[in-house]
């Protein structure tokens, strides 16, 4: 069965419907999807577990045993599991009062990969406790694969925990389809493409192979489009020394960030600074940095991270002993205060030709910047776009190619600190997340030969950004 017919089987046994439906996070739908009726037609099962395995493949993702989360998907995992002939275990929803404890049962080896199987995704809450407990019983999870994501947010937070969702489905494709075989009105179109528009945090990835690529601009292109003079400058440098490295010089001496700087500055476009971190900072320190700034052509950006009302930011930007205004091309504010916070970094920052980074998401696990406050953030950004050029944020947040995304948490290998940070690899940051800048911190600073390995980030950055305007992807 090819994924047109599978979608018209699951609309006449009930298992997509159109009305209006309360959903568990309490949002009005007008659609919803029922797929445990699924188990009782054996066409639909078949071509499900198929589809979900093509899915599997056309991602490249890795694994040597599946497990679906409880239950709609556990049958279908098992099916996929005898089709296929992979292992699977089968999680338990809750741990048995009696006997061994234990949530996950079947025979493995810990460290394997294990592929999560999902029916629908919302939040993606469910993926996230079957990872855990199959991290608890040491098996890896870095893949989860849905018939349909719902893309209320939930592949962002799966993506924030290191999870990858992909999905054989999305909800536009379900329309076209039911729409062009005449099963659903133009009004019920109208109305479920008002939803996804209000209420669709990202829309979900599908296999690369399916989907119409997106051209990606180069910097020269995004350079010439931006109005703002800092992301017209930032793009500028980003093409002119073929890099899009920003070094996180988080270091507490006024000569250690100096000497870093003038090392690693020939490889970078932007110096991202916290002076409040160091011991002996001085006017002279500043214009020291700024004389490093000019002779490497870089930009910098002291990541302040405002966060309270506009009268309070407005003179921690332009007083107090750093007077971070004066110097700083780039600095970047919370959104969580609301639109007071820009306009008082405005009212300073705006005459000076200075830029602001709103942060939309962030790097370290459990942090609360997902779903609707990052697209509200999105929205305040848009509307302030003579101030706001882009993000601190794990993945690109708009196609708008004048806003800039700098992406914090990134070493050459993928990993951890023991504080919450996560890193990822500029590969999966630049292609397939499609950030604009990376930002290393301890990967640079703490290496033995800061210059070279700001070489090798370089260099690893420019080609994942190749290969994104190529269209390749990294997986
Ligand atoms: O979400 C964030 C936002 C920022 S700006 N996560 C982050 O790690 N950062 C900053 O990026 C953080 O304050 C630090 O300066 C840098 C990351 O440093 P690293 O040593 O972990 O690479």
């Amino acid at each position: 069965m090819d994924s047109e017919n599978l979608i018209l089987r699951l609309f006449d046994v009930n298992a997509v419907k159109f009305g209006t439906f309360t959903l568990k996070s309490g949002i009005e739908s007008p659609v919803y999807f029922d797929l445990r009726v699924m188990v009782s037609y054996p066409d639909i099962m078949d071509a499900v577990a198929d589809t979900l395995f093509d899915t599997a493949k056309k991602s490249g993702v890795e694994y040597s045993v599946l497990c679906g989360v409880p239950y709609t998907a556990l049958p279908i995992a098992t099916l996929m599991a005898v089709k296929q002939k992979v292992p699977m275990v089968i999680r338990r929803k809750e741990a048995k009062s009696y006997g061994t404890k234990k949530m996950i049962e079947g025979a493995f080896q810990e460290g394997e990969v294990c592929l999560i199987v999902e029916d629908v995704v919302t939040t993606g809450s469910s993926v996230m406790e079957t990872a855990q407990s199959l991290a608890e019983v040491g098996l890896k999870v870095k893949d989860a694969i849905v018939l349909l994501d719902r893309a209320q947010g939930g592949a962002d937070r799966l993506r924030d925990s290191g999870i990858n969702l992909y999905s054989a489905f999305d909800l536009p494709r379900i329309l076209e389809v039911l729409h062009a075989h005449g099963k659903i009105t133009d009004e019920v179109v109208k109305s479920v493409k008002a939803f996804i528009q209000e209420n669709m945090v990202n829309l979900p990835q599908e296999p690369a192979a399916k989907k119409p690529r997106r051209e990606y601009l180069g910097y020269q292109a995004r350079a010439e489009l931006c109005q703002h003079p800092v992301a017209k400058q930032l793009f500028g440098i980003m093409e002119d020394k073929q890099t899009n490295l920003a070094f996180s010089v988080d270091v507490t001496t006024s000569s250690q960030v100096l000497e870093l700087a003038d090392q690693v500055g020939p490889y970078i476009c932007v110096l991202k600074t916290h002076v409040d971190i160091l011991e002996d900072f001085s006017s002279t320190f500043i214009q020291s940095l700024q004389d490093l700034a000019e002779k490497h052509n870089f930009l910098i950006f002291e990541d302040r991270k405002f966060a309270d009302i506009g009268n309070t930011v407005q003179h921690q930007y332009s007083s107090g002993m750093y007077k971070i205004s004066e110097w700083s091309h780039i600095t970047n504010a919370h959104s969580v205060a609301g639109p007071g916070i820009i306009s008082g970094l405005k009212a300073v920052g705006g005459a000076k030709n200075r830029a602001c980074l709103l942060i939309g998401q962030m790097s370290s696990s459990g942090n609360l910047a997902t779903g609707e406050y990052t697209k509200a953030t999105v929205k305040m950004a848009e509307e302030n776009s003579d101030f706001v050029i882009g993000f601190i944020s794990t993945s690109s947040l708009t196609p708008d190619p004048t806003f800039i995304h700098m992406t914090p948490g990134v070493k050459l290998s993928e990993g951890k600190d023991n504080l919450g940070q996560q890193y990822l690899t500029p590969a999966e940051v630049i292609t397939n997340r499609k950030s604009d800048i990376i930002i290393v911190g301890r990967g640079i600073y703490q290496a033995s030969n800061p210059a070279e390995v700001a070489r090798q980030y370089q260099e690893a950055g420019m080609k994942a950004y190749h290969q994104l305007l190529e269209g390749e992807t990294d997986r």
